[in-house]
């Protein structure tokens, strides 16, 4: 039988982009969550034994359903309720729209994975990774260029999806980024790092345990 909470139930993990994407998309539909904060390195038992594949985020529906993709859960909560119009379609087409997506899962992640990680690869050259990156960053730079988000005039929800990840390449040599020649990319970084958006989905909470009073909460404090 499953069990019903009286809240969605979300397991996440502070730093992991493909959690923070989630957060802000809630953020941006204002539901309230329970937030269990979980440590990858101690996955507790109720998190594996509802999601057996052991990544975050996972959100629990109020109707019980298990949503196991960061993907599926930013689309959920927007579905609910997109008062800021996160969804809305302006110059990419769908079939580009899903394009970036895949190339920045596909390509820039697991790049990303090696130029921040060389350590957990046999022969890996990380700045060689580092570069590869490059061409992505070009390709977001072209779209800023013509306006102010990636998608629309406005903020979108492919700026909250892509940009978890390019907050993370710039961490591992902010210096060296900072010096790249993408005034259009690093501006929009840096305004989205610096917004009360990104701030209240970067609170810190306290490792969860069921023991403890649940936190719920709509991001809107930090
Ligand atoms: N496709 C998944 C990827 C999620 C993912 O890989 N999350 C990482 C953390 S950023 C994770 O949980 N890894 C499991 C681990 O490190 O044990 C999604 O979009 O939600």
């Amino acid at each position: 039988m499953k069990s019903i909470p009286k809240y969605p139930i979300l397991y996440t993990f502070r730093r992991c982009p493909y959690a923070i994407r989630t957060r802000l998309a809630i953020k941006a539909s204002q539901i309230f969550v329970e937030l269990r904060e979980i440590e990858l390195k101690n996955k507790p038992y109720d998190f594996l034994k509802i999601s057996p594949k052991g990544t975050v985020p996972v959100l629990i529906t109020v109707s019980g359903d298990i949503l196991e993709e960061s993907l599926d859960i930013v689309y959920w909560a927007l579905k609910i309720n997109d008062p800021h119009h996160l969804l809305s379609q302006c110059k990419l087409t769908h079939k580009e729209f899903d394009g970036i997506l895949s190339l920045l899962e596909d390509e820039f992640k697991p790049n990303l994975d090696k130029y921040k990680y060389p350590n957990r690869y046999l022969n890996i050259n990380k700045n060689l990774h580092r570069d590869k990156n490059l061409e992505f960053l070009q390709m977001l730079e072209n779209l800023l260029k013509g306006s102010q988000y990636i998608n629309c005039s406005h903020l979108t929800i492919i700026d909250y999806l892509i940009f978890p990840f390019i907050r993370q390449y710039r961490n591992v040599d902010e210096k060296w980024f900072d010096s790249l020649n993408f005034p259009f990319l690093k501006k929009w970084l840096y305004d989205l790092m610096n917004s009360n958006d990104f701030l209240s989905v970067m609170k810190k909470y306290k490792i969860w345990n069921s023991s403890e009073k649940p936190v719920y909460t709509n991001f809107n404090t930090y």
